[in-house]
């Protein structure tokens, strides 16, 4: 970052002694920053761990006693970890990343001529400036170098917010955008925004048609079939696009006109950008299929109107919007993620005015996407991580016998607790008209009400469940009955090729690939199959068997084969499994090796486990540590980062023990590490990122450094007969 943006980011520093966290205020696990100006009402609420933590303020919390073993060291570290339990038993945390969110809740609030308060305003700014890439610009996500949609999405964004367009770096901000080319370059979604809000001319977006909704469900590329995240932002997208909606012209969207461009306004060939994306944001350009159907649609839209257009586009503009009120109706307007959040409010606003239920209720859920933290305010990737977060924790203080601990104890029922309300009772309310997966019975990512099923928090979310109602202290609120809704759940996500995806059954054929108008992902168009989610299942159900052997016996005994046939064939010949949500290899190859674990493959019988084993421990660095990058994801090869990461050495670790790897000494170096990287708190510090989407966005999931090096640290104490 250059001194510039420094200084300009810490004038917007708000007085961090006014944000609290609220938790679970309207809905189960919900998360709301709030700010309290000083006073008495800022006086009798003081900040808890979790608030001073997430802004990177001074807990206060003590030092501990230097652990002199592993499962000290895990002790010490869930000693920390449960003081950041928040009082309805979850662990709130950041979940930031990608930088191409907040400017289209930004954008919205404009459509609605929404202020947004001061406090609020000056730390989005903080954010942005604080995350400013010495190039003097912005990328996809935050360990990006800039790109034209970073660039260009963020500069708008600030100006929005009320920055000078030559207040500290913005000037050369501006350059950079310039330097590559403009905003004629932006990838589609950012060409989706700008025309929304003034910026672009829709004239400049290829087709997006909202008929793809009258299509019957039969037809092989219905939109019904396609990945529920890429299905989900089209469908308001083609909306606005049929309306060709744009926001209130207001002076600020003239003077950006004149300044995200290299030439004027009025002069650019706006049907000529529609494929004009800058070299450096496309990871997947646009496949010859994709366009030449754009050139047919193309003429479709020029054609004459006596025909039967008008009447289909507004059957489609039905159709479409229909599915957006489904959508809103059942996520209690949160919406599957951020990108439709804004994209929906808009829809609902462009049809339904300012003053309708509709645009209030989606304006009471915008909060739950804003998380501040110790660099400033910003949307977040989903609603939290909350559900994610706690199932991995619990299973790591069973399984490591902390839970048995006195101190422990009350933290566990806490997440127990917290887990019951979080398992979804009922499917949504549009169940069959929104083309919903079932979710009577399953887990979802962050909160119940987002409403989602996901197979893997399904899986993990039963497996915490079990193991905590395991303790012989422990209520059991869950029952067997429940379980059972959520294993009826994953036997219906299982795949003919006997993988499991993300939110639902693939739906359609991966070739659709070729439609993909999203140049900054790759693989977005229908659900793959994954080793992780085929494990987190695999894993449930052989724990939930062990409960109830009775029931669907033979389903889950079959199902449990066909995971691991497709397991075995999803390996790598390097001995490896490419992951798709946690970086990368190191990430997925520990699932897998649980799977083949529970199938009884070791490193004493199994070739396959021995090379696997065999690949993790060729990428142990020499201080004993693992350390993968984003990029393993981006190119398909391990990317060696130039450090070691306690959170990969401790997935590298789980996944030896997993294998029963004869080689304890790597154990105990990797183990060594990160000891040594344990702060006197008990606490670890952040390192590089951990996650990632889409194969091209990285996303942080900073609870795993907690979980993951508590979890390695204990379950190794056993694995070496150390406790
Ligand atoms: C997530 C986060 C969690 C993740 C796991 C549970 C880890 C995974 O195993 C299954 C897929 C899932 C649920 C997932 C899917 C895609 C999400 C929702 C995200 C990575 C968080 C953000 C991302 C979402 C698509 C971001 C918005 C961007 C778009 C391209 C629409």
């Amino acid at each position: 970052m250059s001194a510039s943006a420094k200084e300009t980011a810490a004038k917007y520093r708000t007085d961090p002694a006014g944000w609290r966290l609220k938790v679970g205020e309207d809905s189960h696990g919900q998360h709301k920053w709030v700010y309290l100006p000083p006073g008495p009402q800022r006086d009798a609420w003081p900040q808890t761990p979790v608030d001073k933590y997430s802004m990177g303020l001074p807990t206060g919390l003590p030092e501990l006693p230097k652990a002199q073993n592993k499962y000290e060291a895990a002790r010490n570290g869930l000693t920390f970890y449960r003081e950041l339990q928040s009082e309805d038993g979850h662990f709130a945390s950041e979940y930031g990343g990608p930088l191409f969110l907040t400017p289209g809740l930004v954008i919205a609030l404009h459509c609605y001529g929404v202020e947004i308060p001061r406090e609020r305003k000056a730390e989005l700014i903080r954010y942005l400036f604080n995350k400013l890439r010495p190039e003097m610009g912005w990328g996809l996500h935050t360990a990006a170098p800039p790109t034209v949609f970073g660039t260009v999405m963020n500069y708008v964004m600030l100006r929005m917010l009320g920055v000078g367009p030559d207040e500290g770096p913005m000037t050369a901000i501006r350059a950079k955008i310039h330097e590559l080319g403009g905003a004629t370059g932006i990838p589609t979604w950012g060409k989706v925004w700008l025309s929304i809000l003034g910026c672009y001319d829709w004239e400049g977006v290829n087709p997006t048609p909202p008929e793809l909704w009258c299509l019957p469900d039969w037809a092989p590329f219905a939109p019904w079939r396609w990945w529920i995240h890429v299905r989900l932002v089209f469908t308001p997208m083609a909306y606005l696009w049929g309306k060709r909606y744009v926001g209130p012209y207001t002076p600020l969207v003239n003077a950006l006109r004149q300044e995200i461009y290299t030439q004027p306004y009025a002069s650019i060939n706006w049907p000529a950008q529609r494929e004009n994306i800058h070299p450096g944001d496309l990871y997947n350009p646009h496949h010859l299929v994709f366009k030449s159907l754009n050139r047919i649609l193309a003429v479709y839209e020029k054609l004459p109107y006596m025909t039967c257009v008008p009447s289909l586009r507004r059957a489609g503009l039905k159709a479409a919007y229909r599915q957006i009120v489904y959508e809103d109706e059942n996520t209690g307007y949160q919406t599957v993620g951020p990108v439709s959040k804004a994209f929906n409010m808009i829809c609902r606003l462009e049809n339904e005015g300012r003053d309708s239920e509709a645009c209030r209720l989606h304006l009471a859920k915008v909060d739950d996407f804003l998380w501040m933290s110790k660099d400033g305010l910003f949307m977040t990737g989903t609603n939290g991580s909350q559900l994610w977060d706690i199932s991995f924790m619990a299973q790591a203080a069973v399984e490591t016998g902390l839970a048995n601990e006195d101190e422990n104890k009350k933290t566990c029922i806490g997440m127990l607790d917290w887990l019951d309300k979080c398992q979804i009772r009922q499917n949504p309310r549009w169940y069959k008209e929104g083309y919903r997966q079932s979710s009577k019975g399953a887990w979802p990512f962050s909160t119940p009400e987002q409403s989602y099923t996901v197979s893997d928090c399904t899986g993990e979310g039963l497996k915490a469940t079990i193991a905590l109602q395991s303790l012989s202290y422990t209520p059991k609120p869950v029952t067997v009955e429940r379980m059972r809704d959520a294993v009826d759940v994953l036997l219906s996500m299982q795949n003919a090729s006997g993988g499991y995806a993300s939110y639902e059954l693939q739906r359609g054929s991966e070739r659709m690939e070729m439609l993909n108008a999203a140049e900054v992902f790759g693989k977005i168009m229908v659900d793959y199959l994954y080793p992780e989610c085929s494990t987190s299942v695999l894993s449930a159900l052989e724990h939930f068997r062990k409960i109830d052997p009775k029931y669907r016996a033979v389903e889950i005994s079959c199902c449990l084969e066909r995971v691991i046939e497709w397991i075995h064939r999803d390996q790598r010949p390097d001995g490896s499994w490419y992951g798709s949500w946690g970086i990368c290899f190191t990430y997925a190859t520990m699932f897998a090796l649980e799977s083949l674990a529970i199938a009884g493959e070791t490193h004493a019988n199994s070739e396959r486990v021995r090379r696997a084993c065999a690949f993790l421990l060729g990428k142990q660095m020499t201080d004993g540590g693992w350390g993968e990058t984003y990029m393993s994801c981006v190119t398909g090869v391990y990317s060696q980062h130039e450090q070691s990461q306690v959170v990969m050495t401790s997935w590298a670790l789980l996944a030896l023990i997993y294998g029963q790897s004869p080689d304890h000494d790597a154990i105990r170096r990797g183990c060594a590490l990160i000891m040594s990287r344990q702060l006197p708190d008990g606490a670890w510090a952040q390192e590089d990122t951990e996650g990632i989407f889409n194969k091209n966005c990285a996303i942080d999931y900073p609870a795993f450094k907690h979980i993951f090096c508590i979890w390695a640290l204990g379950r190794a104490a056993k694995y070496l007969g150390e406790v």
